[in-house]
């Protein structure tokens, strides 16, 4: 019996091992919406970029399903936390960047209707290798007492 699980366990650890390596491959992923609660102000979108076989640059990311968007950054200065537009990102090779609540994220004004009764939106991500990666982002609602905690 013991034998048994021995095999069974090396045999997924060779799984997930060859797993580990797929080609490098440039990717969007985790891509969900922070919904504001109120009208007029903005969400915010986050997700995690996943760096292919070579090295390239975020240039821009667009949607049908809203009005106008800004990429910000969260810096810290003096003690005091402000946002910076960012209008480029680097995206190393097999790196990973990411977009997260108190760093890198994306504003976002007016969702259509049809997002918002789908409960997600496609945006399309434009990078300087010419590639172009559409995701699909969860549209979340969230509480006002949190509304701008990303800050
Ligand atoms: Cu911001």
């Amino acid at each position: 019996m013991l034998r048994i699980v021995t095999l069974m366990v090396t045999g997924l650890a060779l799984a997930l091992l060859a797993a580990c390596q797929p080609p490098a491959q440039l990717l969007v992923e985790k891509a969900y919406v922070k919904l504001s609660p109120v009208e007029g102000s903005p969400s915010v979108l986050y997700f995690t970029i996943k760096g292919g076989p070579s090295d390239t640059v975020l240039r821009s990311i667009t949607s049908p399903n809203i009005l106008r968007l800004e990429m910000h950054e969260t810096v810290e200065e003096n003690g005091m936390s402000t946002m910076q537009p960012i209008t480029a990102v680097a995206v190393p090779t097999r790196g990973k960047v990411e977009f997260e609540p108190g760093g890198k994220h994306v504003m976002v004004w007016g969702f259509d209707n049809a997002s918002r009764k789908a409960g997600k939106a496609t945006f399309l991500f434009s990078f300087s290798n010419g590639e172009k990666i559409e995701v699909d982002a969860t549209l979340n609602a969230i509480k006002p007492e949190d509304g701008m905690a990303h800050h």
